[in-house]
């Protein structure tokens, strides 16, 4: 189906081999060629030479943090950062012209990567009810529009307030301040696709739902074990980590389905050896575990270890810290004992002595860090399979000491930070009744719509508005067919974003667009520059501040954004003087600093050069969980059922997006250019399937009964275990059913896609 939600075109397909190493000259051409396309190299240079620095601005790219000591003065920065900033930075700009010459349903025709490539939205637009295209309208009126259609709502709760992880804390605070002044928890976020299934695992076992390890923890790790994740496209930075703590000696042990360039070797072009083009080997041990076999193969390796620790009582399992430091010891052996290392070896799809080597390595090591991102937390049983990277963890006592501990590697630049501000549908009732003193407010105390939950409200008309703090929220969500009829049932859809993406087009009856200010862009208030602060995914709180001129007068900040649209929808009875915290962000610092526990003299800690650390018991081997211990867990080991014919799809990313932003055709590390349309296989299932490299296939679920179809895949034979395929979203997530979820954490099971392939009924 060829619509608006899924425009097809094929763009001419050009083949590689796959990169055995990550990096080196031509991630620096592809940089340079990136920026030099978008803007020209005075404005590129003036971005880069201030990305990452400790007076700069934060890269919107990934989460992966900054070294806390000295920072390369000229390229603090990687190939996918320079990426993003040439898309934000770009001088290409869409002012009231371009919506008159282009209708919606034209620009709707056009590709993900065609949409990004036209510019930064440069001034507020509207659309009206039954209006093909855009029209400019002040901020003022846009303002009075949103606040009188929510006030006019029958309940708070037919709103819902959106965020992706690229919001500032300071606009993630004032936002979800204004959405519980308002009446309503509605505050679903890009986490509840990513990291969901990581925080509660990380909550129930650990006591906090994020990582304990720094930066310095990486690079003194004896082992480090990488699961389902790619670095070398999206976290390029922790490849540096990676090399350091190599050079210090560590064994890298990656688990994926695929043999990630990135995790293979590493040519660092900022170090002698790599302009003398001699790259650092990375991974030493690599387990191609079956897409979801991770619970199974994590099982496998503690009873391995068990075997050790029973031949040797006390030289692998730390007993002290079990005894002193954990719950659940007892019952998880006697779990483990009644397994069968057989079956779970054929779940996971790795050989016996490869996870003996694994358990060698392991055996022999306190100083153990585990990594993992979205191969593991977009599956049915993520919570459970998480759960069991901290069993395995507890066993060796490698949790609270420098150099071990757990690390899911965040996405967004700010996305653990907009948690810790409150963007949460779920929120403590202590957080709420802080804010309640401070702002002399009644918060709701209902819980609020996750994503999948507000895509079913708007679906059945429980929901009618729907405001977004950036993202994109269509192309990034499951079922894309289902979601856009979610969106079209609103009654008014609103967007503060910097670029034009699907959900600008694909609708509620009424819609506005409007454009903000970027990291890379001058934030300047009654004549003093702001700047605005986010956490990485370590726990590290740091200034950001833009120094570039913004495209357009006619955009706003984030926060200044929130301020007004508050004092619009409250009027001048607010108990909350929301003018105030506009006028300088230092103000809303301190509002911080009133609410949430670690940002105490806020506005002096985040001055300090690098910014400053949150609180993490974790970290220093203290659990704030109900039993006041770390906690094993026992859970039952699933796998998705795979029938005859079908096959397991994960959704990836390929090296040239940062999410349904598609900065360019190519995945250069794969050895794919000039398309997207591709479907990864095994050999000998292209043989089993009757099928031919580069044949043009239709992708198809059942689930619920329902027939989703991605029509026109090429065929790529790669290394990659039978049974498995992989795509890239957004163009698949039209097969991804909105009701397959990960248990606990409710994320869209989006690397376990069940799927069948079929010859196409379209041509290329
Ligand atoms: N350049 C760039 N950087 C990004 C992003 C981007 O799109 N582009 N996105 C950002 C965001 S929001 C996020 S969340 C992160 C995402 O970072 P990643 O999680 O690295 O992103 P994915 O492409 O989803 O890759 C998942 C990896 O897990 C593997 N995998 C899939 N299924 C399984 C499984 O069942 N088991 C195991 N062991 N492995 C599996 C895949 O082969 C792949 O290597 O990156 C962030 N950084
Ligand atoms: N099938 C499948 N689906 C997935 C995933 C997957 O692996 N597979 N991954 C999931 C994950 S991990 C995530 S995090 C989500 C991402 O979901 P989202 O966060 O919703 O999506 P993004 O593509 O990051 O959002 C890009 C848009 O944000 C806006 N934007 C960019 N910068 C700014 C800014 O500074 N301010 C504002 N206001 N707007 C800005 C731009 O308009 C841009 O078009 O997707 C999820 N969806
Ligand atoms: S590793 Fe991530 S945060 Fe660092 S420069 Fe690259 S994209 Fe930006
Ligand atoms: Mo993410």
């Amino acid at each position: 189906m060829d619509t608006a939600e899924n425009p097809i075109k094929f763009t001419g397909i050009r083949l590689s081999k796959p990169k055995k190493v990550a990096a080196g000259l031509p991630a620096v051409v592809s940089s340079m060629r990136h920026i030099l396309e978008e803007m020209n190299a005075f404005r590129g240079m003036k971005a880069l030479l201030q990305l990452n620095q400790k007076k700069g601005f934060d890269c919107p790219g990934c989460a992966w943090p900054d070294p806390d000591d000295e920072r390369s003065p000229v390229a603090e920065y990687c190939e996918n950062g320079a990426k993003a900033i040439a898309e934000e930075a770009t001088t290409k700009k869409l002012h009231g012209d371009f919506f008159a010459q282009h209708t919606i349903e034209e620009l709707g025709q056009l590709t993900d990567y065609e949409i990004g490539k036209k510019g930064r939205i440069a001034e507020p637009v509207y659309l009206a009810p039954g209006s093909t295209n855009y029209v400019p309208i002040s901020w003022d009126k846009a303002y009075e529009l949103i606040a009188n259609r929510l006030n006019n709502l029958s309940s708070p709760n037919e709103a819902v307030f959106y965020t992706s992880g690229r919001t500032s804390n300071e606009a993630a605070f004032l936002y979800q301040l204004m959405v519980r002044q308002y009446g309503t928890n509605n505050l679903p976020d890009c986490s509840n696709m990513c990291h969901e299934s990581s925080g509660v695992a990380l909550t129930a076992a650990l006591g906090i739902g994020k990582g304990s390890v720094t930066l310095e923890d990486v690079h003194d790790a004896e082992v480090i074990i990488i699961l389902g994740q790619n670095p070398g496209t999206n976290h390029p930075r922790m490849l540096t980590a990676l090399q350091k703590a190599k050079d210090k000696g560590a064994i890298i042990i990656a688990v994926n389905p695929i043999p990630e360039t990135g995790l293979i070797s590493f040519l660092n072009p900022q170090t002698i050896k790599g302009i003398l083009n001699i790259p650092t080997p990375l991974t030493d041990l690599f387990l191609q575990v079956k897409i979801n076999g991770d619970m199974a193969l994590l099982k496998a390796l503690s009873i391995l270890l068990l075997e050790k620790e029973k031949n040797q009582p006390g030289s692998v399992f730390d007993s002290e810290f079990i005894e002193n430091n954990t719950r659940g010891y007892q019952e998880y052996i006697a779990h483990l004992e009644e397994l069968d290392l057989a079956s779970l070896i054929e779940t996971c799809g790795v050989p016996l002595e490869q996870l003996a080597e694994a358990a060698k390595i392991i055996a022999g090591k306190q100083k153990i860090i585990a990594c993992w991102a979205m191969g593991l937390t977009q599956h049915k049983n993520a919570v459970d399979t998480i759960r069991e990277v901290v069993n395995l963890l507890l066993l060796k006592g490698s949790i609270g000491k420098q150099g071990a501990g757990v690390c899911p590697v965040r996405g967004h630049s700010n996305v653990q930070g907009d948690r810790t501000m409150g963007i949460y549908e779920k929120p403590s009732d202590v957080f709420l009744d802080r804010l309640d003193t401070v702002f002399n407010i009644q918060s709701p105390r209902a819980h609020g719509y996750d994503v999948v939950q507000a895509i079913h409200a708007m679906h059945d008309g429980r929901a009618k508005v729907f405001i977004a703090m950036g993202g994109n929220f269509l192309s990034a969500t499951p079922d894309t067919n289902y979601t856009a009829q979610a969106l079209r049932n609103c009654d008014l859809t609103v967007h503060v974003s910097t670029k034009l993406n699907r959900s600008h087009l694909v609708h509620g009856k009424e819609a506005i667009i409007l454009p903000c200010l970027g990291r890379s862009d001058k934030d300047i208030v009654n004549g003093e520059q702001q700047f605005v602060s986010c956490e990485n995914s370590m726990g590290v709180v740091q200034s950001s501040r833009g120094n570039l001129h913004p495209v357009s007068d006619l955009l706003k900040s984030e926060p200044t954004i929130v301020c007004e649209l508050a004092t619009a929808i409250f009027g001048t009875h607010s108990p909350i003087s929301w003018n105030q915290y506009m006028q300088h962000y230092d103000r809303i610092r301190d509002a911080i600093a009133q609410v949430i526990p670690g940002f105490e003299d806020y506005n002096l800690k985040v001055r300090h050069p690098g910014g400053f650390y949150l609180p993490n018991g974790a970290r220093e081997g203290r659990f704030n969980t109900h039993s006041g211990k770390a906690n094993f867990n026992i859970a039952e080991v699933t796998f998705p059922e795979v029938r005859k014919g079908e096959y397991l799809m994960m959704t990836i990313r390929s090296h040239d997006q940062f999410n349904t932003t598609i900065y360019g055709l190519n995945d250069r590390y794969r050895g794919v250019y000039n398309e997207r349309r591709v479907v990864f296989m095994n050999s000998k299932d292209i043989e089993h399937e009757g099928l031919k490299s580069g044949q043009l296939v239709d992708l198809y679920n059942y689930e619920d009964g329902k027939t989703r179809v991605a029509p026109g895949f090429i065929v790529i034979p790669y290394d990659i275990p039978i049974g498995c395929t992989a795509t890239y979203f957004p163009e698949t997530n039209v097969l991804v059913p909105v009701n397959s979820v990960a248990d606990q954490s409710n994320t869209p099971v989006s690397k376990s896609v069940i799927i069948q392939i079929k010859s196409s009924t379209i041509k290329s």
